[in-house]
């Protein structure tokens, strides 16, 4: 019987929960990154060795890297995009020798994931991270003042983003402009207002249909590189997966992936399935994704989130919220014992319970929170493993 390798994504030696937390949620394959390294430089194999070897101490192992960053320059082909393309390269080679081989990222223009909230107060009093439609907008057109903004807005998102506004105290402003923009944990980008509005301009030729071709022009690039090394390559899809501050987005949904798949059919072209991101769309069937990409589903996120009717969303718990998880958890044991492998799971994100009310941590990181996670995945795993599988 085929069970997911359960891991757990530590953020080096600076992330508040320990190595030995980590083995005492019950779990051994560790997601982890060398943020220290800039953007864009290749990693080399004695920091990879090194990573290692801090994990080790705790009997943990590395089994996938979540992410090699990849430079804005790839992204929109401009500037030094040929170097950080051979960049990137190496960095596979040099994981693939010391022998991790499932490397994460992510195609979303100038940032990672984006949230409103990283404090929102649940009825039981736990705290979780929520992306409020209002508040994005109200700052969208009154604290960074895009140019254009308006235009992409209804008459009536506009009304409600200015009430929403004019009840934001100064320090509400300052905060959710730190959320939105000074970046969240993993992305490897942090910006002021200024910067970001540059960074935003940067963009202003490239729509979907450029993105796209850029992420595919990239692919082919790596791919024959990922094949011959055994890499596994996995696009984490975009959070939240719509259109943000008039960037384009490429990942959002399963036709999206088919695109790629289309045009760059190597094995390592692979996708995280991120059930936390995808599930924000209502469009979105994730067991149908999980079904129709089963052999290119390589490392999977499991999170859910609660949709409200405009557009806004927060973490739910795990086994709560709109994503299904009893049968996304079905679909995925099931593609593991045809194809007789275990993929590795995380649980992406936790609310702050207990102890992490009072202590610091990483926003989405939490330990406890993920424990509860975790556990809970595990156990609904082990439910529905053991009753259809074990024989
Ligand atoms: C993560 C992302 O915390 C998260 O939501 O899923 O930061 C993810 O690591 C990146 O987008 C993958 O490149
Ligand atoms: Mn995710």
């Amino acid at each position: 019987m085929y069970l997911c390798e359960q891991t757990w994504r530590w953020f080096g030696p600076n992330d508040p929960v320990s190595l030995w937390d980590i083995r005492q949620a019950g779990v051994n394959g560790v997601v982890t990154a060398l943020h220290h390294i800039p953007n864009g430089d290749v990693w080399p194999v004695s920091e990879i060795e090194k990573r290692k070897k801090e994990l080790e101490v705790a009997e943990l192992t590395w089994s996938v890297v979540e992410s090699v960053p990849v430079h804005e320059d790839i992204k929109t082909r401009r500037g030094d995009f040929v170097k950080y393309i051979e960049n990137y390269k190496q960095t596979l080679i040099n994981l693939s020798h010391c022998g991790v081989k499932t490397v994460t990222y992510n195609f979303m223009p100038v940032l990672d994931w984006t949230r409103t909230d990283l404090a929102y107060t649940l009825e039981d009093g736990s705290k979780a991270l929520r992306f409020e439609r209002d508040a994005f907008v109200a700052f969208d057109l009154f604290l960074l003042n895009r140019e254009g903004a308006f235009a992409e807005y209804t008459p009536a998102e506009i009304a409600r983003a200015e009430e929403r506004f004019k009840q934001m105290s100064q320090q509400e402003r300052d905060t959710i402009t730190k959320n939105i923009i000074a970046g969240l944990p993993g992305s490897e980008e942090s910006f002021s207002i200024e910067q970001f509005r540059q960074a935003l301009n940067v963009y202003s030729g490239i729509d979907a249909h450029k993105l796209r071709s850029n992420l595919i022009l990239f692919l082919k690039e790596i791919t024959p590189v990922a094949d011959k090394f055994e890499i596994k390559l996995v696009i984490h899809p975009d959070d939240p997966p719509y259109p943000i501050f008039g960037l384009p987005r490429i990942l959002s949904t399963a036709e999206d992936f088919e695109k790629l798949l289309k045009e760059v059919p190597n094995v390592s072209n692979g996708l995280c399935l991120c059930t936390g991101s995808f599930g924000v769309r209502s469009d979105n069937d994730l067991v149908d994704i999980m079904h129709r990409f089963s052999n290119r589903i390589n490392f999977v996120h499991f999170r859910s989130t609660k949709r409200d009717d405009d557009g806004s969303f927060y973490e739910a718990n795990h086994l709560e919220g709109d994503v299904d998880m009893y049968k996304v958890m079905k679909a995925l044991l099931e593609i593991e014992q045809k194809r007789e492998v275990s993929i590795p799971l995380r649980p992406d994100h936790g609310h702050q319970i207990c102890d992490d009310l009072t202590k610091k941590s990483n926003p989405g990181y939490s330990c406890i929170g993920r424990l509860r996670g975790i556990a809970e995945l595990r156990g609904l795993e082990m439910g529905i493993a053991k009753s259809l599988f074990s024989k």
